[in-house]
């Protein structure tokens, strides 16, 4: 039997409510030893999930709050114990000393991540959607969130569990094969796990094809924003960011070292990078500047070139146009559309594929910016948490789907059961991974360790 834990589950801060959460088998009997219902019940007679109003002691039985307690019995909790939540009034010392409170009767500070932890150890949810807790309580766009919901509510599970028990099946027929040679096995059936094999490949490999876009949900996309001096690339990004992030000058040249700022444009988050403009310069501080702002374009996915409509194309520009070709993707951003147009957008226009004229002075224009960023990283036609976002999963997938590869191999070349076997029991481990059935204990601590006290 488990220990009984305790954690503060809302942030540090004043607010209009804050929680304190238990599980473990003594919880609804420590939480009834600080809290009286105002009904004058016993707290232990409530059904689960009703919210009781009440006092909460402190340790030294002075009144510490009026407020709302609710507990759930094992196994029909999250956790799969017994559970206890106060819902009291948001004021972090509230919330400490009613901790401690529960210290005194017995329970324990929580670590990390452990409620999930014991849901996932209780079999609540398997691995994925424990660590889609974490994602989801993290994502910052609403597209993360959306894949993350999905994820906790099984979504990848779904998908794997079927070809876990095809490969079970597999295994079981290979295992009569090899341990009862004289029997006749129906080799007939043995055929047709062809088949299986090659639909469960198709599966893993939509899955695995998720995760390009899945890192861009996750970890974002390094986005550089070059161009000439002048063009306006700090004040696009104080546009973007919607604050005075960089500083803007008339003077040609301002902006000499890189400066980086996270924004979501288009629903995908983007870690810009503002660069020093690109020219010819004799100044070797400059002359740096430059060198790092060709390195950003290089190490980026997405390169924003900036050109100044208002001026007709120079020799500098053309260093954008190049340093844009150094990058998977690109946008050309023809600037200063507040004033009389001089550039031939032409010219550009046969460099890029997407042109966006917009006024980083008047922040206009910046909504096709948006829808232009959206359409170079389209989601798959996937319900909800059908995304791989988490590279541990990706290598499970990836794992299992070469030892499918390979048992596909094995079969079509003939060859003995025990190799089809080998990297059919290969395929079912790296699901099993992935699931959290044969996960290792150390690969679990590391996962519930990022999570935060009280989840
Ligand atoms: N009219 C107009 N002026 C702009 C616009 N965007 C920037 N400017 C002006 O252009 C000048 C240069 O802007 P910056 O944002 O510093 O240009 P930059 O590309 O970062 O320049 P460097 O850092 O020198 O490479 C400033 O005087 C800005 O106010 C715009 O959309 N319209
Ligand atoms: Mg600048």
């Amino acid at each position: 039997m488990s220990d009984t834990i305790a954690a503060i589950a809302t942030g540090n801060v004043v607010s209009a409510i804050g929680i304190v959460r238990l599980s473990g088998a003594d919880s609804i009997k420590i939480a009834s030893s600080i809290f009286h219902p105002s009904s004058g019940k016993k707290l232990s007679d409530y059904p689960d999930r009703t919210l009781v109003l009440g006092l909460l002691q402190s340790a030294n039985g002075e009144t510490l709050d009026h407020c709302l307690c609710t507990v759930s019995r094992a196994p029909n909790s999250y956790t799969g114990e017994n559970t206890a939540e106060f819902h009291c009034h948001g004021s972090p010392t509230v919330l400490r000393l009613a901790l401690e409170a529960l210290f005194s009767r017995g329970a324990r500070q929580a670590l990390p991540g452990e409620f999930t932890k014991r849901a996932f150890l209780n079999g609540r949810m398997d691995l994925t959607q424990a660590e889609a807790v974490i994602d989801l309580i993290e994502s910052d766009t609403s597209e993360a969130a959306k894949n993350a919901a999905g994820q906790l509510g099984g979504a990848i599970l779904r998908r794997t569990e079927a070809i876990y028990a095809e490969l079970v099946d597999i295994i079981s027929h290979y295992h009569a094969v090899l341990d009862y040679p004289d029997e006749e096995i129906d080799e007939f059936r043995m055929e047709a796990y062809t088949g299986t094999l090659e639909k469960a490949r198709g599966e893993l490999m939509a899955l695995l094809a998720s995760f390009e876009r899945g890192k861009v949900m996750k970890s974002g996309v390094k986005a550089a924003i070059v161009g000439r001096p002048n063009a306006g690339k700090s004040s696009l990004l104080n546009a973007l960011v919607g604050y005075e992030r960089a500083i803007v000058t008339a003077v040609p040249g301002t902006t000499r070292d890189t400066l980086e700022e996270g924004v979501t444009i288009g629903g995908i988050k983007l870690l810009l990078t503002d660069t020093a403009g690109l020219r010819g310069t004799e100044d070797p501080i400059e002359q740096m500047g430059i060198e790092r702002a060709m390195g950003a374009a290089i190490a980026s996915e997405l390169v924003l070139a900036v050109f100044d409509g208002s001026q007709e194309l120079s020799p500098e520009d053309s260093q954008a146009i190049e340093a844009a070709k150094t990058a998977k993707r690109s946008i050309a951003v023809i600037n200063k559309s507040d004033l009389p147009q001089k550039l031939d957008t032409f010219a550009i226009g046969s460099s890029f594929e997407i042109v966006c004229p917009v006024s980083a002075l008047d922040r206009t224009g910046l909504e096709a910016l948006d829808e232009a960023v959206a359409s170079l990283f389209p989601l798959p036609n996937t319900p909800a948490g059908e995304i791989i976002t988490n590279s541990r999963h990706a290598d499970a997938v990836k794992r299992a789907l070469s030892a499918i590869d390979e048992a596909i191999m094995a079969m079509k070349s003939q060859a003995t059961p025990d190799i089809v076997l080998t990297e059919a029991e290969m395929a079912l481990s790296a699901l099993g991974e992935l699931s959290g059935k044969t996960v290792r204990e150390d690969v679990t601590r590391r996962i519930f360790e990022r999570f935060c006290v009280g989840k």
